[in-house]
C-alpha cells in the first residue's frame, strides 16, 4: 500500500478578487463583497482587484484606471478595513502572472476545455476570444496559490474554476515531487446570496455585463431606483408559497426570496414563513425597503471615496507592498522547486 500524500501544514488563508469591468452589484455584494467583510474579522485576508483578468476581454485604458479605483472604492464602503486585510491590484504584484506561467505548464488542456465560463463568455465565436481568456483559469489558480490561501469566497459561479485550482497545485505538488507545497484551496460559497439571478430572468445570474440596467441592482442606485427595479422584476401572479418546495418552477419569486434572505441575514424558509399567502404587491415594497436600507448608505460612502482618489490610490500602494512581502518569498521557493538558476 502506498504512504498517504503529506498534506499542507502551512497557515489557513482567505483570498479573494473582484474584477474592475464595471459597477458592482447586489450579487457582488451578496456574493463576495458582504462575505468579505465578514471574513476580515476571523481570517488572515487578502482581497485583490483583477485587472489582469478583465484584460482577457477588450478594456478601454482610462476606464480601466478609473474602474480599478471604483472597485477598491466599493471593497471599503462595504466595510472592508484596509489595516486588517490587505486589498491591492493585481498587476501591481508581478508574482501573479510569474505563477501563471508556470501553471499553464501544469494545467491540462483537457481540464480548461470543460469550462463552462469560457464557453459562455466566448459564445459562438471561440476561435476568435483571446488565448487569455481560456487560460482565465489557471491565473486565478497562481492568484490564489501565491500567497497559498486555504480558503476562496466567491459566488456559485466561481466553483468549477476552484476545482480546477485544487487540480493544478496537485498537479505541481505531484510533479515537482512537493507534496504538500500548495494547499488544495477550498472553496467557501455557503448561505444565501451565494447566486443572486436577474431581475429580469430568474435562470440567467445578475451580472455586469447584462445589458439591461433593470436586470440588477447597481450599488450606485438610489432609492427611487432601486424601489422601481423590484417593483418591475419579473416574477408571477401567485402568491408566495409555505415551504421551499412551493418555489419550484418559479425562479423569479425564488430569486427575491433568496435576496430577502440574505439582507436580512436569515433562511429562505424563514422568509416564507412570514410571507406564505402574501402576493407581491406586499413582498415587493418590503424587499425594496430592506435592499434601499441595506444598499444606499454604500452607495453614499462609494460617493464619497470616489470623490477622493488621492486615498485609494494610497491604500492600494500599501496593500501592493504588503501583498508583495507575502508573495515573493513562495514564488522564490516554487522558482528553486522547480530549478530556475539563481534561485
Ligand atoms: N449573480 C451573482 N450572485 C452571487 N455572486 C456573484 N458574483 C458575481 N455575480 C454574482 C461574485 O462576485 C465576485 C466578483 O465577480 P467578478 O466581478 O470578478 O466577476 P463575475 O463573476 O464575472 O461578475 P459579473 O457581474 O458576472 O461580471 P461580468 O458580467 O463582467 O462577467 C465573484 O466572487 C463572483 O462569484
Amino acid at each position: 500500500m502506498s504512504e498517504p500524500t503529506p498534506s499542507y501544514t502551512g497557515p489557513q488563508r482567505v483570498f479573494s478578487g473582484v474584477q474592475p469591468t464595471g459597477a458592482l452589484h447586489l450579487g457582488n455584494y451578496l456574493g463576495a463583497l458582504k462575505k468579505f467583510v465578514a471574513l476580515q474579522h476571523t481570517h488572515d485576508c487578502i482581497f485583490c482587484v483583477v485587472d489582469l483578468h478583465a484584460i482577457t476581454v477588450p478594456q478601454d485604458p482610462k476606464m480601466l484606471a478609473s474602474n480599478t479605483r471604483k472597485i477598491t472604492a466599493a471593497f471599503l464602503a462595504a466595510g472592508l478595513d484596509p489595516e486588517r486585510a490587505v486589498l491591492f491590484v493585481q498587476s501591481a504584484v508581478r508574482a501573479h502572472s510569474e505563477l501563471a506561467w508556470i501553471f499553464n505548464c501544469s494545467a491540462r488542456m483537457g481540464w480548461l476545455e470543460r469550462m463552462t465560463q469560457f464557453k459562455d463568455k466566448a459564445g459562438q465565436d471561440k476561435e476568435r476570444a483571446s488565448v487569455g481568456l481560456f487560460a482565465y483559469p489557471v491565473l486565478q489558480a497562481a492568484d490564489i496559490l501565491a500567497y497559498k490561501a486555504t480558503h476562496v469566497p466567491v459566488g456559485e459561479d466561481q466553483k468549477q474554476h476552484l476545482e480546477l485550482s485544487r487540480d493544478i497545485a496537485e498537479r505541481f505538488n505531484r510533479d515537482y515531487d512537493a507534496p504538500g507545497f500548495f494547499p488544495l484551496p477550498d472553496p467557501l460559497i455557503k448561505g444565501p446570496g451565494a447566486r443572486v439571478m436577474s431581475l429580469k430572468d430568474g435562470t440567467k445570474k445578475m451580472s455586469k455585463s447584462d445589458p439591461s440596467d433593470l436586470s440588477r441592482i447597481n450599488l450606485e442606485d438610489d432609492a427611487d431606483t432601486i424601489a422601481r427595479k423590484i417593483k418591475k422584476a419579473r416574477t408571477d401572479p401567485e402568491p408566495l408559497p409555505e415551504s421551499i418546495d412551493g418555489l419550484k418552477g418559479r425562479d423569479g419569486a425564488a430569486n427575491l426570496v433568496g435576496i430577502y434572505a440574505a439582507l436580512a441575514g436569515t433562511t429562505d424558509q424563514a422568509v416564507l414563513d412570514e410571507y406564505a399567502g402574501k402576493g407581491f404587491g406586499i413582498f415587493k415594497p418590503a424587499l425594496a425597503e430592506l435592499t434601499v436600507n441595506a444598499i444606499t448608505p454604500i452607495g453614499e460612502e462609494l460617493a464619497r471615496l470616489n470623490a477622493d482618489p488621492g486615498h485609494i490610490d494610497k491604500v492600494l500602494a500599501d496593500g501592493a507592498k504588503r501583498a508583495r512581502a507575502i508573495a515573493d518569498p513562495i514564488i522564490e521557493d516554487v522558482r528553486r522547486t522547480i530549478g530556475f538558476w539563481g534561485s
